[in-house]
Formats: C-alpha cells, structure tokens, sequence
C-alpha cells in the first residue's frame, strides 16, 4: 500500500478535455406514473455515508452459548469504530421463530432474548451515537412469523381484531396456485420452500392463506391493487384490514425512531400490495409514509431492498440498493455460476478466460454454460446499469453498492480468494456512490460451501449459510468469536484461507492438485491489525480517503471508461466540480496496459497515484497496471 503526496510532472499548461465518454441523462427525470418528488433529498449524512452491516447473530457472542449477541457488538465498539464506517446496519434483532434467519417477525417491539433487552439495543445505539455512528434496523413489513399473536388470532375466525391482517381463502385462484402448492408440498421441510404463493392451513379460520416467501411466512394484508369481487379475499388497499395493517407499520416505525434509532433497512420493500401492476399502489404507501416520517421524523432513513432506483426513489425512500440476487449484471460481475464458468465474471486472477468450474472451484457442465457473454459485455452491462440506475439519485435518492450481505456469497469464493483480488474488489465498491459494508470482508472472510441448513439459510440450491459464519477475530479458541465448544457454534468458523496471493503462486497451488483453496489459518482482525499492507488497514485507509476526498461520495459523478476491446484495466473517474479522480482496478493476475482515451487523461506527463497496489503507472496517456493493482490518482485540474 501506498499513498503517496499528490504529485503532478510535467502537466502544466495542458487543458484536460471534458469529459464526453458516456452520456448520462442527468436532468430532472420524471418517475413513473404522475408521482412528483415531494420531499428534499437526504438527510445531509447520507451524503458521506459508509454503512456496516452486521449480522447479529455471528458478530461476537458475550456469553458462550455460540450466537451472538448486542453485549458482544458492545464490547466491539471501538474496531467498529476504527473502520471509520458512519453507520451500521443490523440484520433483523427482534423476536423471531429463528426459521428464516430473523426475517420471521414474532414481535416488532421486543429484541429477542438471544440477543439481550430492548435495554441493551438502547445502550448500543447510545454508544454508537457517541461515536457520531447511525443506526439501522432491519424492518420486515411483508409478512410476520406464523407465530405471531396476529397470525395466530386471524387464523381463528373472521370477526376478530386481527382477522382481517392476513389473506385468507376456501379455494386457490388457479390451477398454477394449485400445482405450486402441490409441489411445495412434496418437500418434507416443506415450511421453509419458497415456491408459489400459497400454503394450505390447518386453522379453524380457512383453507389456505397467502405467505410471502416461506410458508412460516404469512403475508401481511396490504390489500390489492385491483380487486377482483369474484375472489373475496382480494380487498382493497382502503378497506379495513389494509389499513389498519399500514398503521400498525407506523406504530412500529415510530416506536423504534422514539427511542433513538435513526432508520431501517426495508426487507421486500416492494411485496406489500399484491398485484400491482408498475408498483403504483405500494409507492403510494410508502410515500405515505415518508410524507409522515418526514413531519415527525425528520432526518431518519429508509434503506430499500428493492433494486430498482426509478421505482424506489419514486416511493420515498431514501436510498435503494444494487443487490447481488435479483440484478443479472451484477451476478455477471460477481457470482453468476452459469457466466462465472464462461468468463463473464469478474475479478478472477485468470482475467475470466474460460475456465468451467464452479464457485467452489468444482467442474461446471459446459452444458450449463452460456459462452455468448463475455467479460467485456458483463462489464458492459454493469456500467449501463448503473449509470441508469444512479442517474435517478441525482434527484431523488441513493443508490448503496454492497460488499456482499446475509443473502449471497461474499466476495472472497471460489478462485477469487487472494487478499490482492479482494484489494481490488473493495476498492471497487468503496469508490462507488454509497459503499455499504458487509461484517468480515475488511478482512477478507470467506464464503464457505457445504454448511448445515441452519435457520433457513439454505434454499432452493442457494447456499447462503456459507455468508453467515462467525466473524473471526483472532487466531484462538472459534476465532474468538464465542468460548462455546465448537458443537454449539452457531455456524462453523472457517478453518482456511487461500494460499493465492499471486497468480503464478495461484497456478503453481492448483497444479499440485488441490482441489478446493484450503490452507491453515484464517484470516483475523488480530492477525491484519499489526500489518500495515493488511486488508483490514487498506479497507480503513480507503473508507477514511473517501470520507476526506468530496469527489467520492454519493452526490458526486461516476463515469466510466469503458473499452470493448480491453476490458482489463476497468477505468472510472469520480468527480465533483473542477475536482477529477481516476480509479483503475487490474483484477487479473496479468500485467494489462491500455491508452486512455483523449479527453481523460494528460497525453503528456505523469500522473503520481494518491493511492495505489501493485506495480502501477500513469504516463502520456497510457496506463499500465501490473497483476491485481489499483491505481486512484487525482487528475489535473
Ligand atoms: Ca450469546
């Protein structure tokens, strides 16, 4: 790592072009249908945010029963802390049927005891305040666990105070419904299988209620878009029952910002009113609520899980997020197996030749593979997609990139394994708009394969257990992670890491015939605190240069640099006024020189990183990056 005084020769009387590569449509954009923006867009901290997202029941464990717990988060104030991140987002505390990792909701009031007290929630968020650092809760509004007093009422009668929170029905709508259901049935773990939409009931209530995703899932009754008279179950958003729901969702907005917490993340923040066609009722409903929330909670936020900013933004919330499982090209740069195996992915030291394996580095079948794209074309749409999608935050909103989450592998899987290419990787992410930060990657933790099924973790074929394990602290007993015996953990601590820090030292492992990328000793925040070229170091190195550099951060431009003949270096400026930076990220294991185009760059003189890994240089125009390398360096006024 190095980072070195800005340093500019030879560049004098010069005058840099502007800046004509991709055009953006940065004018006001109308959102869709007639919704007009009613609010300012913000709150101002949003502006230099870095999020960290901490999955509580991996973090660290107080009392040794191998999950963990908020006096755990507690006593690791001060590392989170050091990141330097501004806030930090909680995977669901609440009661739970703990069948879908926390996302089936008992009581929206109470922590869950795993965890501690609501006490205990009160004198983390105070901690964090002190330390100038948000706090953000996972709210899931959808659907509640089948455990809760509402669903449990509501499947009694129709005439009771709850009855009407839930959709109930004495017939499926179709034969698709029927043929859904008879399919989900089959499984014997048949409760956490997300297919179709409804779930046959044993209640005194009816036959078959709707669910959102698991079928210990109820879907809460927003009501429909459209209601059908001649299917009984489909009220409106305006009827009784949907309302009263929506206020219940107030209530516990509310309850949680009264006692000090400064916003949520949204869970399905796009699921609530059923049938909707383009979204329209339920962006009415949640700019209801901003409308609401911005009278009586000025300044709070509301972070979507919906991935598609236009829509989002448009409903009010504050910042939407490029999320791995629903954007095909973000799966093509990152995780896509089928593309992964073709080259479409990036960040492998190979530089995505072909090469048919899986994300475990296991054989994938040529026949699954689509070899039409390529890794040019990934990054391709990647860039469209983004450049569209953050074209709408200029007015609207924010629009988070994610180093992974709870939901999909992290960053560190399969090949892509050496702390060179995760170097790169977080670069990537920490110079987009607004970085949030998954528990583990600053150090490189990996995603592990073949993990038990814990708490739903696992579903139709996605592994996402191997995402969710213990955060690993130091080199002793569970990674210092919980003094349980290992039995207890709440999910294995990953024994391994990569022998790969180069991509001979890569070819050099593989040919000695081993097939997965093991090796003793993980990676610790212990062990990468004392090294100034660790991850953890060039993690907070990077977050406090962005924090400090207005360029970076998220109302300022992105712009790529994109050539279809050389997709290695990626190139991307960040700018803000007369202030011009240049990323370029070399995620191969190979040397990759490119000429930038006129208009970016000097022809003439040297540009001196601010930042930068690896063998680098920046000269007359051309830019020539050694293996896995980053190069940031402030372009010429
Ligand atoms: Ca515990």
């Amino acid at each position: 790592m190095t980072k070195d005084r800005f340093d500019i020769k030879g560049l004098k009387g010069l005058i840099l072009l502007p800046l004509l590569l991709i055009s953006l449509t940065m004018a006001a954009q109308p959102a869709p249908g007639s919704f007009e923006q009613t609010w300012t867009k913000g709150p101002k901290w949003l502006e230099n945010a870095v999020i960290y997202q901490i999955y509580p029941s991996s973090y660290k464990d107080s009392d040794g029963n191998g999950i963990g717990d908020i006096q755990g988060v507690l006593s690791k104030m001060d590392y989170i802390e050091s990141l330097g991140i501004t806030a930090i987002w909680f995977n669901p505390l609440f009661e739970s049927g703990w069948i879908d990792g926390g996302y089936d909701v008992i009581d929206y009031y109470r922590v869950d005891p795993r965890f501690g007290t609501n006490n205990d929630l009160l004198k983390l968020i105070d901690e964090a305040h002190k330390r100038g650092i948000k706090v953000l809760l996972d709210l899931v509004p959808g659907h509640t666990s089948d455990k809760h007093p509402w669903f449990v009422q509501s499947s009694q009668d129709t005439n009771l105070r709850y009855s009407d929170y839930f959709i109930w029905s004495d017939r499926l709508p179709d034969e698709k419904a029927a043929r859904d259901l008879e399919e989900m049935l089959k499984d014997p773990n048949y409760m956490q299988n997300t297919r179709g939409k409804w779930m046959k009931s044993d209640y005194p209530r009816d036959k078959f209620y709707y669910k959102n995703f698991y079928a210990c899932q109820p879907a809460l009754n927003f009501g429909f878009a459209h209601p059908d008279p001649s299917r009984p179950w489909e009220q409106g958003v305006d009827a009784p029952g949907p309302r009263a729901v929506k206020r219940e969702l107030l209530n516990i907005i509310a309850f949680w910002y009264d006692k000090g917490v400064d916003g949520f993340r949204v869970d399905m923040a796009n699921s609530l009113v059923k049938d909707d066609p383009g979204k329209v009722e339920t962006i009415k409903l949640w700019r209801e609520i901003r409308t609401w929330s911005d009278a009586n909670y000025p300044g709070h936020v509301l972070l979507a899980e919906w991935n598609n900013p236009k829509y989002c933004l448009a409903s009010g919330m504050n910042v939407d997020m490029y999320i791995n499982s629903s954007s095909n090209t973000n799966r093509l740069m990152y995780f896509d197996r089928k593309h992964q195996a073709n080259g479409g992915a990036y960040f492998t030291l190979d530089g995505c030749q072909p090469s048919v394996r899986d994300l475990y580095g296991n054989p994938w079948p040529e026949e699954k593979t689509d070899r039409s794209v390529t890794a040019a074309g990934a990054l391709k749409e990647y860039y469209d997609h983004y450049t569209d999608a953050t074209a709408w935050t200029k007015e609207w909103g924010y629009y988070a990139s994610i180093t992974g989450n709870h939901d999909h592998l992290r960053l560190n899987t399969g090949d892509r394994n050496s702390p060179d290419q995760l170097r790169v990787m977080l670069t990537w992410i920490l110079t987009m708009h607004l970085p949030i930060l998954y528990y583990g990657d600053e150090i490189g933790m990996r995603s592990l394969a073949d993990l038990p099924n814990v708490e739903g973790a696992n579903h139709n074929g996605k592994e996402r257990a191997g995402a969710r394990t213990p955060m690993q602290w130091t080199g002793g007993k569970n990674a210092g992670f919980s003094t349980c015996a290992p039995s207890d953990l709440y999910l294995p601590v990953c024994p391994e890491w990569t022998p790969a820090t180069s991509y001979p030292a890569y070819l050099a492992w593989k040919e000695a015939g081993a097939k997965k990328p093991t090796a003793p000793g993980a990676p610790t925040v212990e062990s990468q605190e004392k090294d100034p070229e660790s991850l953890l170091n060039w993690t907070r190195m990077l977050i406090e240069f962005r924090k400090t550099t207005p360029a970076f951060w998220a109302d300022s431009e992105f712009t790529p640099v994109y050539n279809a003949q050389k997709p290695y270096p990626m190139v991307y400026t960040r700018s803000e006024g007369k202030e011009t930076w240049i990323v370029a990220l070399n995620p191969t294991g190979k040397k990759q020189v490119v000429n930038l185009p006129a208009g970016i760059c000097p022809g003439k003189g040297s540009v001196s990183p601010e930042i930068s890994h690896g063998k680098v240089s920046l000269k007359n125009g051309k830019l020539s990056m050694g293996p896995t390398s980053v190069l940031i360096a402030r372009l010429p006024d």
